[in-house]
């Protein structure tokens, strides 16, 4: 391999990650350009087995969008209806999302991860008790919800801080926030794609404040539509940024685009290649981050089998209801069983692991 990454041209960014040394801007452009994939694959690889040997973390989880009545218009997504009235416009009771987790009283749940459309007709209380509900059901579940765009608007909105919005949303039960929802930092693409939900900075600042009041974090990048290689380094250099100063983050997940049923519906779909490389990449240039995640909903389950040689130590968990990608043509299964994951992962020649959110690992996988 050594020869292969020498005539890749990267025998110095070999050097400078075996000496523990940061890669920058430079560095990461030459990984997206360099035509050799397998050679950044195995620089990847390294640095994924120096941190994590051959184990790749999943866990049981569940995921709900309790609404997708939504303001913003972004030109990615599939899922936001925005009137109420729209034929698949919908917004459960509290009732009817409790229900989700109610019915799977048998089901060794560790995480409901919770998205939603920015919907103006629903109350904060909608939200405390959509949370304290499902820890009355469940007291010792996880709850990792509403992405920092959510926070931004339900400040705006409510007439709260960001810091009071997820304060209350602690008090409410709360433990965590996803990730999404920052598409590419670069505001010449932000303007273009999600020119109406909250702005780079904010986004940044929400996941700095949730740092500070002690909450873990992930951080997405939805790349393979219009963005340049120069701006999915500038949106992986950001994130690092603001790890150096806060060790918030859990986790980079990077997500591919899904063409189907949306206003950029006319682009291709991101190719296996390309997706096998922005994990490798991200697993290359974020040195802070501990884990990089292959959503296996975005990238395909034999993708992401592939990617557990590319950087990436984790494949989120079991899901079992997903909204956003499938109303996007994913063709994935909606969930995955225990089993399933377990065996994904072996038959992929790694060490399957179920952990929590914290990534505390269980002794034996609930299958
Ligand atoms: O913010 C929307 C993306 C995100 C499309 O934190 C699309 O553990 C591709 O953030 N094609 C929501 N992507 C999902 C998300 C996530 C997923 C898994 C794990 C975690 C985590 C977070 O989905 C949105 C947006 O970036 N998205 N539409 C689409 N057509």
């Amino acid at each position: 391999m050594k020869s292969r990454i020498q005539s890749a041209g990267l025998a110095d960014i070999d050097d400078r990650l075996s000496a523990g040394e940061r890669l920058d801007e430079a560095d990461g452009l030459r990984l997206f350009q360099c035509p050799d994939l397998l050679a950044v694959g195995s620089l990847a690889n390294r640095e994924r087995e120096k941190r994590h040997g051959p184990r790749t973390y999943f866990n049981y989880n569940l995921r709900l969008e309790p609404t997708n009545v939504c303001v913003a218009n972004c030109l990615f997504c599939s899922f936001a209806r925005l009137k109420p009235s729209d034929d698949a416009a919908y917004t459960m009771t509290l009732e009817q999302a409790w229900d989700k987790l109610r019915r799977r009283a048998d089901q060794p749940l560790t995480e409901v991860h919770i998205v939603n459309g920015l919907n103006p007709d629903l109350p904060f209380s909608y939200y405390t008790e959509l949370l304290q509900g499902f820890k009355k059901i469940r007291p010792g579940i996880h709850l990792k919800c509403f992405t920092a765009v959510e926070i931004a608007y339900f400040a705006d909105l409510y007439g709260m801080s960001d810091a009071q919005v997820l304060c209350e949303l602690i008090e409410a039960g709360l433990d965590s926030l996803p990730g999404g929802g920052a598409e590419i930092f670069a505001e010449r693409v932000r303007r273009k794609i999600c020119d109406d939900k909250c702005g780079t900075e904010r986004y940044l600042d929400i996941h700095r404040t949730a740092h500070g009041l002690g909450m873990r974090t992930n951080v997405t990048m939805l790349y393979g539509h219009i963005e340049t290689l120069e701006e999915r380094v500038d949106h992986m250099l950001r994130a690092r940024e603001l790890q150096d100063e806060t060790g918030g983050f859990q986790a980079f997940i990077p997500l591919a685009f899904h063409p189907d049923n949306n206003q950029m519906r006319k682009l291709p779909a991101p190719s296996a290649v390309d997706t096998l490389r922005v994990h490798a990449v991200a697993r290359l240039m974020l040195d802070n981050i501990p884990h990089i995640k292959a959503f296996w909903i975005a990238t395909g389950v034999d993708v992401a089998q592939a990617a557990l040689w590319f950087g990436v130590d984790d494949l989120d968990g079991t899901v079992q209801e997903e909204k956003i990608y499938h109303m996007a043509g994913s063709p994935t299964p909606e969930g995955l069983t225990m089993t399933q994951l377990t065996d994904l992962v072996r038959a992929a020649g790694r060490e399957p692991l179920e952990r929590d959110t914290f990534y505390n690992v269980k002794e034996t996988i609930s299958c």
